[in-house]
């Protein structure tokens, strides 16, 4: 296999995929060199079959908003691949929703899954649905519309949907209400991410905030280093901003700085738990903007309108919020203020120039499929709780996640390693997950 040919290849018939490609080139990139040790992969076309979606359901979502006007939107479900079990995934509410977006996410998750040491499959889906500004009516209506063509898509055994960027517990609720009335079944396990007395696991909300500090505490403890005490840069303010900030604070790291599609809040003396608290309402309020949070708290977060969370001063960024929302430039000047870690928390946060330059350049990098994989990792642990009929308490779960981001970081060490003893994170994750998917893949046959 050559990653150029099968990339020149992809280029050609999916012109304009830039996510999509963007994602497939970083992995191929990163495997070339370990796929070709095996001519049994070659032989079976594993790279050409697991580049390609199974299939992409697309569909048609028609609302009417509160004055009364009929809006449509476009829903989308990208089933990647099911050679480890079934096809798992968030959900995306977002006005720039694409294909390609959504074929970029499906194939990272099916890595990122694969690394989680559960038996799921990957899969995403979404709508160019833009829930800012919308009432909490509106929101509803378009769960349900969405809900009525994607139900035939999904199953507790088939497809688990889950949320991702402006899908939350809310939106689940309302997603799961109008599922049951369609496909009569009562099994809670065909979404994750629900409330918590209606099958939801106590910590998923957490999870991923969570998953992505205890990933970042593998990480500096090998290097004999630890959190406590540090200064952390954090971009958006929705659920994994928050999740990730709760931990910060509780491991004894300053979380100095959150951001929106505004500008950022610095927070010199580090965010406190009632700013954390206050992330769920500014989320909930659907206005999208982190200026809320200086009004909120004077002299305490200082907002600079049009600026990003990478010029603040800080020992680690977590971007939390978008993909490619970390520039080369915004590496340059984190590096250039003393930052010297990065660990990308959303899925694919980071520009293939900054990787390189982070890797360049002495700053400690690792990939979003690795760091974040602690929120679908929760959710596989709340499909085990509902297929098992009971509930486990937040320490069980905790104490599973521990332990599932522990043999995380392990594999990208096992499959990472420099011969200077220094870990390639990008490479660790990428060959581990795709390791495992490709060997499941080959043992199938040809399907
Ligand atoms: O990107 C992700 O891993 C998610 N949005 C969570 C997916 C899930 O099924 O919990």
């Amino acid at each position: 296999m050559k990653a150029q040919d099968i990339m020149a290849r992809l280029q050609a018939k999916y012109p304009g995929e830039v996510e999509y490609l963007q994602a497939v080139q970083e992995v191929l990139e990163s495997v070339e060199e370990t796929y070709n040790q095996h001519p049994e992969f070659e032989k079976a076309r594993i790279v050409e079959r697991m580049v390609e979606p199974d299939r992409i359901f697309t569909f048609r979502v028609t609302w009417v908003d509160d004055s009364g006007e009929v809006r449509t939107n476009t829903g989308y479900r990208v089933q990647f691949n099911s050679a480890i079990g079934p096809y798992k995934g968030g959900l995306r509410f977002h006005r720039a929703v694409t294909p390609s977006m959504l074929k970029f996410l499906g194939f990272e998750q099916t890595f990122k899954n694969a690394l989680t040491t559960l038996p799921m499959g990957g899969a995403k889906g979404g709508s160019d649905f833009d829930p800012v500004g919308k009432s909490n009516d509106e929101i509803m209506r378009f769960c349900q519309a969405f809900m009525y063509e994607l139900w035939q898509c999904i199953g507790p055994d088939q497809d688990i949907p889950a949320g991702d960027v402006g899908v939350g517990g809310r939106e689940i609720g309302y997603m799961y209400g109008m599922y049951k009335k369609l496909a009569r079944e009562y099994n809670t396990g065909v979404l994750t991410g629900k409330g918590s007395t209606w099958g939801g696991s106590i910590l998923r909300p957490e999870a991923t905030g969570f998953g992505a500090l205890y990933f970042a505490q593998n990480m500096l403890h090998k290097i004999g280093k630890d959190i406590k005490g540090l200064t952390l840069a954090i971009s958006g303010f929705g659920n994994v901003a928050w999740g990730a900030s709760k931990k910060a604070v509780e491991l004894g790291a300053k979380v100095v700085a959150i951001s929106g599609p505004d500008g950022v809040c610095a927070i010199p003396d580090g965010i406190t738990p009632e700013m954390i608290d206050y992330m769920l309402e500014m989320r909930a309020s659907n206005r999208n903007r982190v200026e809320d949070m200086a009004t909120k708290f004077p002299g305490k977060a200082i907002f600079t309108p049009g600026k990003k969370a990478w010029s603040v001063k800080c020992d680690i960024a977590l971007p939390c919020a978008f993909q490619n929302e970390l520039s080369e430039d915004d590496a340059k000047e984190l590096k250039a203020n003393g930052c010297w870690c990065c660990c990308e928390v959303s899925n694919m946060g980071c520009q293939p120039g900054a990787i390189h330059f982070f890797q360049n350049n002495g700053v400690l990098f690792a990939p979003g499929k690795a760091v974040n994989a602690g929120g679908v990792a929760t959710s596989g642990l709340e499909m085990t709780q509902n297929a098992s009929h009971i509930s486990w308490s937040g320490e069980e779960v905790d104490q599973k996640l521990h332990f599932i981001m522990k043999s995380i970081h392990e594999q990208c060490v096992k499959f990472g390693t420099r011969p200077d003893g220094s870990v390639d994170y990008v490479k660790g994750a990428n060959v581990a997950g795709f390791m495992k998917v490709a060997q499941a893949m080959l043992e199938q046959g040809i399907v």
